[in-house]
């Protein structure tokens, strides 16, 4: 009889994005959380957020009040895949401004305060705007959009996404020559946002968090900003009141609770490139053949009625199973080295 070793992968859990030498120091701090002994050398205000970062307290009944929308039309790229569940697209989360847990952002962000809300579009543009988010869903016609949603951790959804392209946005500013990347920035509020507030509560990440796409991949049809799902606004957990969604790159790239929106002639700083530079890149297409350095990525699990535990593993498909739409994006980028 032969016995063989799964590899690491392929076991049956959650793969985690943190950082490995920052998972070591979580896992420390929660040892000595549990031996009731808090180093002299953590500040007061830290062990304050830390005890409440391990505190079960919230209550997760109360979920911020969310407002029906009407979309204009609805276009399903989910490709025939059936839809996630709402309960499970609106409790397994990755937010960690709201600790890095999945259930933490549902927990924890129902209080974050989504109105009045105001987003910028700056930089290389000929009209720089200062806008209100309920007058862009007020004057912008509303889509409803399928996607596949795939997390660099190897776990994915089907979400019906209500938005705008990012394109229809960004023409409003009338970009200039120059604008050849976006750079996109999260609310920074620590009194609001607890993994803001401390280092170990939000991962070991230096806020805000910042994404950025080249101009061209902004400009695609398929990318989305998002103002809802399942025919309401955003929950709080899930990036209200407005977010990106790029649904050819791992779900890092689709950055939530937007505050502001540069054009820049330079590629931006990115949040998890700035964390581990080695895991993830700029680029972050979805590919099956490009695996990350702690486990595999040529397949996934697809979150169902069950939730993650009885999630079935599908194949991961290149670019999430949008290369008609984008391949061409990348004819000339060497994907293995701009991962
Ligand atoms: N500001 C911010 N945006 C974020 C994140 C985050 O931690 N902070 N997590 C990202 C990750 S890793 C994923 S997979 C998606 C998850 O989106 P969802 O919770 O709506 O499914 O949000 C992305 N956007
Ligand atoms: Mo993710």
């Amino acid at each position: 009889m032969t016995f063989f070793r799964k590899p690491q992968w392929d076991r049956f859990k959650d793969n985690d994005v943190t950082p490995e030498e920052v998972f070591r120091a979580r896992r420390q701090v929660a040892k000595a959380l549990g031996l009731g002994a808090i180093s002299a050398s953590v500040p007061l205000n830290v062990q304050a957020g830390l005890l409440d970062w391990f505190s079960q307290g919230s209550d997760t009944d109360a979920m911020a009040p969310r407002r029906p929308l009407t979309s204009v039309s609805s276009s399903n790229y989910g490709i025939g895949d059936e839809l996630t569940p709402e309960d499970k697209i609106l409790t397994h989360n990755n937010f960690y401004e709201f600790g890095t847990a999945k259930t933490d952002p549902y927990k924890n962000a129902q209080g974050l305060k989504t109105r009045p809300w105001t987003l910028s579009i700056e930089g290389e543009v000929d009209t720089p705007l200062t806008l209100d988010v309920d007058e862009l869903i007020n004057t912008l016609p509303i889509e409803e959009r399928i996607y596949r949603l795939r997390c660099v951790e190897a776990w994915s959804m089907v979400i019906p996404w209500l938005g705008f392209p990012l394109s229809a946005l960004l023409k409003k500013a009338n970009p200039t020559s120059r604008a050849k990347y976006v750079a996109f920035e999260t609310l920074y509020d620590p009194k609001q946002m607890p993994g803001q507030a401390s280092r170990f509560a939000g991962g070991g990440i230096e806020y805000p968090y910042v994404e950025g796409l080249r101009m061209d991949e902004a400009m695609n049809p398929l990318t989305l900003i998002s103002v809802g799902l399942y025919g309401q606004t955003l929950p709080p957990q899930n990036g209200a009141p407005i977010r990106l969604v790029v649904p050819w790159k791992y779900g890092f790239k689709s950055i939530k609770s937007i505050v502001r929106i540069r054009l820049v002639e330079t590629m931006p700083p990115t949040t998890w490139n700035l964390l581990a530079s080695h895991e993830y890149g700029f680029y972050a297409n979805v590919n099956p053949q490009v695996d990350h350095p702690r486990w595999s990525q040529a397949s996934e699990r697809r979150i169902g009625a069950g939730g993650l535990l009885s999630a079935k593993r599908i194949p991961t498909e290149l670019f999430n199973g949008y290369g008609e739409q984008v391949a061409a994006l990348y004819a000339n980028l060497d994907m293995g080295r701009w991962y």
